[in-house]
């Protein structure tokens, strides 16, 4: 074990990285909140030492902005070029929809994996769960629809949804002793010499995917709209 536990928080924008490390140095170090211009809060790699912790906040890898989305992917590069060789613990912060998880979120995983050469360990924070979900949601058992073992992990932590904390900035209440626990005993990930680049493209791909898939209800509405109109205007 190292002297000093270097701790990455990793994940999409808003999940909420930012605010469980500002529990954690109990102090708003991190910058966290509300996001108005539809891009993520923390923009660059932030880190503040606590306690033999080096912990290191990073800005959120699917942006809804492309340019921030490509900068985003440069700075954890970055990071992990800055780390090789090292052992550190990595954390993936999630959120649910409907219970469900998100692609969006397993397409980070399995990116950041693919980098760190599918070797590593790593741990997923389930952050602002619903209470009904906090003991029925299984990772595994969800994840399993992706047939992959590549990105199945048993260090698992949820976090119910604070109310209180709902589109706060800066937040910070008491810190939980079970999430120190999780994050001392969480396996650690050994940073490969050679890092290649993030395929943030994937994300984009998504995007325009969806986007072309909008365009096509779009017209097929019109079409049903305007032929909804000319059998209203013949049966007159
Ligand atoms: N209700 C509730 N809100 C939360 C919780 N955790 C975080 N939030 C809110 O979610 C919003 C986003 O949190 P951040 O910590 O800034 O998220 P982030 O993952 O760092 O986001 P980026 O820096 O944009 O990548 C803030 O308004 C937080 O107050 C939680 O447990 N419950
Ligand atoms: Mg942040």
């Amino acid at each position: 074990m190292d002297a000093e536990d270097t701790i990455i928080v990793m994940g999409n924008p808003g999940s909420g990285k930012s605010t469980i490390l500002n529990q954690i140095v109990q102090t708003p170090i991190f910058r966290s909140g509300l996001s108005f211009d539809g891009t993520g809060v923390t923009k660059e790699i932030q880190s503040c030492r606590m306690k033999k912790m080096l912990l290191v906040d990073t800005p959120g890898l699917n942006d809804d902005n492309r340019n921030a989305r490509i900068k985003a992917s440069k700075e954890i590069e970055k990071l992990f070029k800055h780390l090789k060789n090292k052992n550190v613990k990595l954390f993936f912060v999630i959120t649910l929809e409907s219970g469900r998880l998100r692609p969006d979120d397993v397409l980070v995983i399995i990116l950041i994996n693919e980098i760190l050469k599918f070797e590593s360990s790593y741990s997923i924070i389930f952050n602002k769960l619903e209470s009904s979900l906090i003991k029925e949601f299984s990772y595994n058992r969800s994840i399993a629809q992706y047939e992959s073992d590549l990105i199945k992990t048993r260090s698992v932590f949820k976090i119910q949804c604070n109310k209180d904390m709902l589109d706060q900035d800066n937040y910070i209440t008491h810190l939980d002793n079970k999430l120190m626990s999780f994050i001392a005993n969480a396996p650690y990930c050994k940073v490969p010499s050679g890092i290649g680049n993030i395929r943030h493209h994937l994300f984009e791909r998504d995007v325009n995917y969806l986007r072309s898939e909008i365009g096509k209800l779009e017209s097929e509405i019109n079409k049903i709209e305007k032929d909804t109109k000319k059998l209203k205007s013949n049966n007159k």
